[in-house]
């Protein structure tokens, strides 16, 4: 079984992707995920002009020699173009086994863990009338457990309140195409900590009085905290339980979760930014994070998701895969493959693409009163309709940044 064509394929059904397909020699193809949103072509260069020059010939079982070839022979190591290039050449192998073998990826992995995975969906509202609605909405799609992204009182926009029209120039489609805006340039948004850290706490009250103590509920808190205010705010969301508390300061700097974790118990994830297994280290280590947030496509691929949580399982630390729109079809289903072989899956987020993406990417996952499953065809289950991505040329758009009243940058 070898390589015998890579190609890369961009396309915006509802947001841009970008997917590298391999075919074999004896004509089988495997796809794997390499979007990076806002950063999309530098992905497509990579991978064209570095990495499929170097696949072509290669016996397409070796997923692993293929991954430290790719990562140690570039001699320039992590980032996530680099690792979102591999990623790609990872999960197209793993998709590429399975088919050879007849069996879908998790059988690979060891097979299934459980029936089903827990998901939880996007709530988000800018007052309270208008995020019940969007917390009742998620339930009766079948959402088991929801994240709540309110307004803050005094700011224009924020990140995870869906659909912030006027200054966004979207059109108001839910999760068409958000957080990233198409257009030329980035969108302005505002930020102020303290109005965030006084108003939160009172949404998850009220959230709480209407639905009751049992709804799993999460917030992201998008690494905009600094390590002190994070830990206050911790200690103020803990009387609502939170399932878990997201990204509560800047990932860059995880010495940070130390002061955090001394201060509060309520749950913390991180990860959907870090590229290798060595962002956790210490994190899983020190046992200062509850959940992995990786996703398959920036982490590396199928193979390093697999070890990191592997590692951190002798923790009890459990995953929580990033699952944004902008993992595409083909990065989602190799991330609930994982989830569905390892003993320590924790909850999966999924925000569901819409519908041209879903017509582009043919899908055999499935999610049904709440729980997904990525189906059992052979492979990852997802195959791409080339003629359909044809359709549907690169768009810019860019994620949109921050600045405070002063105008200084802020954190997203
Ligand atoms: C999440 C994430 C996303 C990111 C997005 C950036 O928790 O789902 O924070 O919403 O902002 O993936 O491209
Ligand atoms: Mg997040």
């Amino acid at each position: 079984m070898k390589i015998d064509r890579a190609e890369v394929i961009v396309t915006s059904p509802n947001r841009n992707f970008v997917t590298l397909k391999l075919t074999t020699d004896d004509g089988v193809t495997g796809l794997g995920d390499a979007t990076v949103n806002g950063r999309e072509l530098a992905v497509v260069s990579y991978l064209t002009d570095h990495v499929v020059p170097l696949l072509l010939g290669l016996d397409a079982h070796r997923i692993e020699d293929t991954w430290q070839f790719l990562y140690r022979s570039a001699y320039w190591r992590r980032g996530p173009i680099t690792m979102a290039a591999i990623a790609a050449v990872d999960m197209a192998l793993w998709d590429l086994k399975g088919k050879a073998a007849g069996l879908p990826v998790y059988q690979l992995l060891g097979g299934a863990s459980r029936t089903g995975m827990m998901a939880y969906g996007h709530a988000s509202g800018k007052e309270l009338p208008e995020l019940f609605d969007s917390i009742r909405e998620h339930r009766e799609l079948g959402y088991r457990s929801i994240r709540v992204q309110p307004g803050v009182p005094g700011l224009k926009a924020i990140y995870g309140v869906a659909s912030n029209t006027g200054l966004a120039g979207n059109k108001g489609v839910r999760y068409d195409h958000e957080p990233a805006q198409r257009g030329a340039l980035p969108m302005l948004e505002d930020w102020d900590t303290r109005a965030y850290l006084r108003h939160v706490p009172t949404v998850f009250e009220a959230v709480r009085a209407e639905f009751g103590p049992e709804l799993p509920l999460l917030h992201d808190g998008h690494h905009r905290m600094t390590p002190l205010q994070a830990a206050a705010f911790g200690k103020s969301l803990e009387p609502y339980d939170l399932f878990w508390l997201e990204d509560c300061t800047p990932a860059e700097n995880q010495e940070a979760l130390r002061l955090v974790r001394q201060h509060t118990t309520t749950p913390l994830a991180i990860g959907e930014v870090f590229n290798t297994i060595w962002d956790f280290q210490s994190l899983i280590r020190e046992q200062l994070i509850d959940y992995v947030r990786a996703a398959s496509t920036h982490f590396g691929g199928i193979s390093p998701l697999k070890k990191v949580m592997d590692y951190a399982a002798q923790y009890q630390i459990k995953s929580g895969c990033h699952g944004p729109t902008d993992i595409s079809p083909v990065g989602f289903a190799a991330q609930l493959h994982v989830g569905l072989a390892i003993h320590n899956f924790g909850i999966q987020e999924y925000m569901q693409h819409g519908a041209r993406t879903n017509a582009t990417f043919q899908q055999s996952m499935t999610f049904v009163d709440g729980f997904l499953h990525p189906g059992d065809r052979p492979g990852l289950g997802v195959e791409l309709d080339v003629d359909e991505a044809g359709k549907y040329p690169y768009v810019t758009a860019y994620l949109p940044y921050n600045r405070l009243a002063d105008g200084t940058v802020h954190d997203w």
